[in-house]
């Protein structure tokens, strides 16, 4: 039995001074029982607990962590910057670098704004969108879920969802009145809600391979219609890319599946794992914002000097781990990377893929040995097994895994040394830095749990 007692001290006095001991409620074990461990360092592919324990860490800080923990050449970067100076609020040469870099790799950006969290940027998205639009009424999914500001925390994933409250207390219902809420993959539903509602919808959000309620994908030709009927209608389409953002591809999920939004909406990977937010797209809607326009967005950190040189360092090592192995054709003429087999594995994106498809084949022969029923849905570097016999496409599908068994499966795993999120509604992440045998590892744990569930 591992002992946690540093952990455990410092949870009771956590508890006395910030609500449940946490500072954003997942972290704190309900949906799992038990109790948080503290972290005390976190290096690569794994986190160091105040207890001692190192462990294989499938969280990655909820996704910005594609290299792994503490990168060399992110620490250097912020080190460097910080010795500039914290925050001037007024802008920074950094800012430029990093909108730059952002539109590079996301060609349906023209214009990008930075803030300080992915809540920000969704929160701001959806107000320039109906600013543009003049138009109140916007789409959601259930089960997405687009941080805690009022009009989204509706049907809401993540946390809210894994304690009871997808819909919160405190958020009255005029605010959220304008929230048409519809369930993800069904194509019949949003031609419905256009329909009753024409001329009224401002947006469609949505995560295009949502990851707050597990993980699932959008079926063939989802997001695709999405855009047609959003084109047609004069509604703004936002990919809520704070997850998928420069993880499922350079280009996010919107280059994986080849489909343009209005407006993206990121966070995560582009701060490094430092606090960031942006939300850019389409330069006549953006121009729409102040002091240009007319739709009021602000903030102190915005663009703040750590995040920026943190994010700019990850985008930075990210593009370079393909620039280092393009290939040139006869002409001299670079030749995609994504073509070339002899070249796929020194590829950030490639090696991610590999490690997904290794942990996936390794988890499913796991449960099959074990004749445990698990649905494994993955996307590149991000994954969800959930403890069903059945398809997961939506909310709906997910609800019905069994979420006491996911319980005792992340109970054992992390008495193995391998922490996954503590709830059965989030992705899993993988980086960079896990090595095939941490996956491996991680697959001999499985098998051995498994056998006990
Ligand atoms: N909303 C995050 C997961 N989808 C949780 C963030 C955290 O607890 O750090």
């Amino acid at each position: 039995m591992i002992s946690r007692l540093k952990s455990e001290a410092l949870f009771a006095e956590a508890l006395k001074h910030i609500p449940g001991g946490v500072n954003s409620p997942v972290r704190a074990f309900r949906a799992v029982g038990g109790q948080p461990f503290f972290v005390e360092s976190a290096k690569g592919a794994r986190v160091k607990t105040v207890d001692g324990d190192e462990l294989i860490d499938y969280v990655g800080t909820w996704g910005p962590a594609i290299l792994g923990h503490a990168h060399p050449k992110i620490i250097a970067a912020v080190k460097a910057a910080a010795d500039h100076g914290t925050s001037f609020g007024i802008p920074n040469p950094f800012e430029v670098t990093m909108a730059k870099l952002i539109k590079s790799l996301v060609p349906s950006v023209d214009k990008v704004r930075l803030c300080n969290s992915g809540t920000e940027a969704c929160m701001s998205a959806i107000r320039l969108a109906r600013g543009f639009t003049k138009r109140d009424k916007f789409i959601k999914f259930d089960g997405c879920y687009h941080g805690h500001a009022d009009c989204l925390l509706v049907k809401a994933g993540s946390g809210a969802l894994t304690f009871g409250h997808p819909d919160s207390a405190g958020v009255p219902a005029d605010f959220a009145k304008h929230t048409l809420v519809l369930p993800f993959n069904d194509p019949k539903s949003v031609s419905a809600a256009f329909a009753a509602n024409r001329g009224q919808i401002a947006a469609v959000i949505i995560e295009p391979v949502p990851g707050n309620a597990g993980l699932y994908l959008p079926k063939p030709g989802y997001l695709e219609f999405l855009r047609k009927i959003t084109a047609e209608q004069g509604t703004v389409l936002i990919f809520d890319e704070v997850m998928t953002g420069f993880r499922l591809a350079p280009g996010g999920a919107q280059e994986r599946f080849g489909v343009r939004p209005d407006l993206s909406c990121f966070g995560k990977i582009i701060g490094g794992g430092l606090p960031v937010g942006a939300f850019g797209g389409r330069g006549d809607i953006m121009d729409f914002l102040a002091p240009l326009g007319p739709v009021y967005q602000a903030g102190t950190l915005s663009g703040n000097p750590l995040a920026m040189a943190a994010g700019i360092a990850a985008l930075d090592e990210l593009r370079s781990s393909r620039r280092k192995e393009a290939l040139t054709d006869s002409k001299g003429k670079q030749v995609s990377l994504l073509t070339s087999a002899a070249t796929f594995a020194d590829d950030a994106y490639a090696h991610l893929e590999q490690l997904g498809a290794q942990l996936e084949a390794g988890l499913r022969d796991a449960a099959k040995s074990a004749g445990v029923a698990v649905t494994f849905n993955r996307c590149g570097s991000m994954f969800c097994g959930y403890f069903t016999s059945e398809p997961v496409w939506n909310l709906g599908d997910a609800m019905k895994s069994d979420r006491e068994r996911f319980k005792k499966f992340f109970h054992g795993m992390l008495a193995e040394g391998v922490y996954l999120a503590p709830s059965q509604f989030e992705a899993g992440f993988i980086s960079t830095a896990h090595a095939p045998a941490d996956i491996e590892a991680t697959v001999k744990a499985a098998a051995k749990v498994m056998k006990t569930l």
